[in-house]
Order: C-alpha cells, then sequence, then structure tokens
C-alpha cells in the first residue's frame, strides 16, 4: 500500500492531513477524524487533526514553498521545516516543559507533526485581550537561559557546537530577518508598509538620521556574524503559547547560530509594542490600563532578571571553557548580552511599526490617526534605546526608558 508519507512534496489539504496521521498510525484506521486549516502565521499551513469520540488531537505543520504572507511571487525553501523540526528536537531535550514534542518530521514532505496545544492560548492574541500570565516572565527568563547557554561554546561541547551549528545554516530565513528587520526599514523600501500620513515622520526620524543608520549597521553585523548560540529566531508573542500555568514555545522555522541577546530583545520589543498598544485598547479603563502596564513592565524585568539569574548559575554549574571562573568574565559576557539585546529590541519594535509583517497589538487599533500616533511612539522609543543601548545600565534604566513613550 503507498502511503502518504511514501509521496514526494504536496501542500495538504485536510483530506490529505487525515490520511497522513492514519499512515502515522497516529490514530486508528476506523477513527473518525476532523482536520481543520488554523494556521494564522506569515508563512506555513497548520492542520489540527481531532478524533470525535475521545477528542484526541495533534498538529501538522507543513511549511509552502513560498511565503503565504506575499504569495507564490516570493519563493522561500522547504529546508526551514527541517530546521524547525531539529530545533524543537534539540529544545525539547534541554527544556521539555516549554517545548511541543515532535512525533514525526518528513523533510521531503516539510511536515512536522506535534503536539496540539489548543488548551493554550497564543500569548499575543491574550496580550491584546489584557490577560496577565502569571508564570510567562518566569517561563521565557529560563527558557531563554537554557536554550542560549546550552547551545553556545559556554555550555555545549565546543567541538559538538560546531558541527550542531553546520545542521542550523538557514540562509534564506536568516536574509528574510536581515532585510526584514536590519535594512528595508531603515530606507525607502518597497517591501515597507507605511501610511501615506506617517511616511514625513518616518523619513525625518528613520531615514535620514545617519547616527541611527551606523548603530543599526552593527547591529545587522552583529546578527550576520556572532554566531554563538542556536537561537529560536523569531522569538515574538505569536510564538509563545500560554496559560496560568504553562508556557511553550512554537515556531523556531528561524533558528540559526547567532548573537545570545537576539531572541531576548525580540521577546521584550513585543512586550514593548503591547504596552504601547495598551493606550488606546484600554484607553476607557484607566485603572486596569495602569495595572496591565505595570504587568507588562514586569514581565520585562522579570524576563531578563531570570534569564541572567540562570544563566549564572548554569555558567558556575557547567562551565565548557578554561576561561569561564576568570574574574569579570561572566559580568562582561552578560554586559554585552544586555546591550545587543536592548539594540536588537530597537529594531524589532522599528521593523514592526514600517516593515513587511506588522503585529496585531498595534494594526488592531482602528482610528488611523491614533494608530499612526502609537506608531510615532514606537518608531521614537525603538530609535533611543537604539541609540543609547551602550548608557542604559540596567534592566531597571531600561523600563524607565520604555514608560517615557506611554
Ligand atoms: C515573510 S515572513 C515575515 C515575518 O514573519 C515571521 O514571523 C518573521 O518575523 C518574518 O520576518
Ligand atoms: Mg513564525
Amino acid at each position: 500500500m503507498t502511503t502518504l508519507k511514501d509521496t514526494t512534496y504536496e501542500p495538504l489539504t485536510t483530506d490529505t492531513a487525515i490520511k497522513l496521521s492514519k499512515d502515522l498510525q497516529l490514530f486508528n484506521e476506523d477513527d473518525l477524524l476532523f482536520a481543520h486549516e488554523i494556521g494564522d502565521g506569515n508563512l506555513n499551513l497548520v492542520f489540527r487533526i481531532q478524533e470525535e469520540l475521545t477528542g484526541k488531537s495533534i498538529i501538522i505543520k507543513q511549511a509552502l514553498p513560498y511565503a503565504k504572507v506575499v504569495g507564490t511571487s516570493w519563493p522561500l525553501t522547504l529546508d526551514r521545516s527541517r530546521i524547525e523540526s531539529e530545533s524543537l528536537k534539540r529544545t525539547y531535550q534541554l527544556v521539555p516543559n516549554y517545548t511541543p514534542k515532535v512525533y514525526y518530521s518528513d523533510s521531503e514532505l516539510a511536515v512536522t507533526v506535534m503536539d496540539d496545544l489548543s488548551h493554550l492560548t497564543i500569548v499575543r492574541k491574550g496580550l491584546i485581550e489584557a490577560v496577565q500570565y502569571p508564570k510567562l516572565a518566569k517561563d521565557i527568563g529560563l527558557f531563554l537561559a537554557h536554550t542560549l547557554f546550552y547551545n553556545s561554546d559556554f555550555g555545549l561541547n565546543q567541538q559538538e557546537k560546531k558541527i550542531q551549528s553546520g545542521r542550523f545554516i538557514n540562509p534564506e530565513l536568516c536574509k528574510i530577518t536581515e532585510d526584514l528587520v536590519f535594512t528595508d526599514p531603515f530606507f525607502d523600501h518597497d517591501t515597507n508598509n507605511i501610511d501615506e500620513q506617517l511616511k514625513p515622520f518616518v523619513a525625518e526620524t528613520i531615514w535620514a538620521d545617519q547616527s541611527l543608520k551606523l548603530e543599526v549597521a552593527q547591529l545587522k553585523q552583529t546578527f550576520l556574524t556572532k554566531a554563538e548560540t542556536l537561537l529560536h529566531g523569531d522569538l515574538h508573542t505569536g510564538s509563545i503559547f500560554a496559560n496560568d500555568d504553562e508556557t511553550v514555545v512554537i515556531d523556531p522555522e528561524f533558528a540559526y547560530y547567532g548573537p545570545i541577546g537576539f531572541d531576548i530583545g525580540a521577546f521584550v520589543a513585543n512586550i514593548i509594542l503591547n504596552y504601547l498598544s495598551q493606550d488606546v485598547h484600554l484607553a476607557d479603563h484607566p485603572d486596569k490600563k495602569a495595572e496591565f502596564q505595570k504587568y507588562l513592565l514586569t514581565v520585562i524585568t522579570e524576563t531578563w532578571n531570570v534569564f541572567e539569574e540562570e544563566f549564572t548559575v548554569l555558567w558556575n554549574k557547567h562551565p565548557q571553557d578554561a576561561f569561564m571562573n576568570t574574574n569579570g568574565y561572566l559580568g562582561q559576557t552578560l554586559d554585552q548580552i544586555f546591550k545587543d539585546m536592548i539594540g536588537f529590541a530597537g529594531c524589532k519594535v522599528i521593523r514592526r511599526m514600517i516593515g513587511l509583517a506588522g503585529v496585531e497589538d498595534v494594526e488592531a487599533i482602528i482610528d488611523l490617526k491614533v494608530r499612526n500616533q502609537v506608531k510615532q511612539r514606537a518608531l521614537s522609543l525603538g530609535k533611543e534605546i537604539i541609540l543609547n543601548r551602550k548608557d542604559i545600565s540596567s534592566i531597571e534604566h531600561l523600563v524607565k526608558v520604555v514608560t517615557k513613550y506611554a
């Protein structure tokens, strides 16, 4: 019998997704299964397969040979599916509580079959609704410390790290980040998505500022060359599922060996954007707004503090380099990660305001004039933290800068 998993690449349909899950014996042949395509990201198909009687369910994610957000005119490698499943498996070894389990992956079909996380919500959606996730900051801080440390030369055998980094060469997805995060938003580029009313502000504040461009050039160079650790590569709040008790990180198709500060900066940037958007979403509920924005600021500080504390514990517990007990080395390393993190957060804030892929937190603001005001504040904030990142001395200092823009 020919099973689907023996065939060559074709985009799945709900019927073929059901067939694949039966071929893989994840369900019985006579089970009554329902499939829905639930993908709302920029790139892939995502099917939820559920058995009617028991409610048992799985997710089948399949890469398309193009970027869904743009269409077939933007071809995109299917190898990202292999990268994603290998990253999920590696991450599951390190932090199983924060990672979906992969049941099957196939680089030919570009599919990854994994845990269904429908009992959780996407953090971006929850934050827009002003839902507080009590464990989010601690969990993400621990996730970051363990993944970033144990995939780096500080925590992984240094020969093994070189071999591992070879499996995560991800040129096409890195190119997306190089263009959409570090280049296009800083020029009048046709991938940008900018309302005409906002354009003069962008031209003056971002495109004409040579000192900003000089800093972004350095940050881009860091992204291009600093192969410190295996990154998630796209750790925004849409890549995190959570509820009161659990936090799970998904979607590492942008995984590659890059600078430690990058994932932390991505997460912080997305919290900042939600913080700014709440000025509008919660404008009619001032007490709730104050409380929720305070919560968001604690997410930023707690995430960094937990990351720093845990990274320090791991550094002392499992050092892989003879110099790691040298006085000052840990402090210097953390200081550099902190400054990189702030710079990357600034670039990510700016790209989400004027680049190809916006964020719902801000795009959901219906009144265009009000939305543009929020975008202006975000752009100014992003610019300030990029320019001043070397003088921002602590996470509390960063938070203080953020509060100026609310
Ligand atoms: C063409 S992909 C656009 C964006 O979506 C992903 O989530 C990444 O952030 C990428 O830059
Ligand atoms: Mg994604």
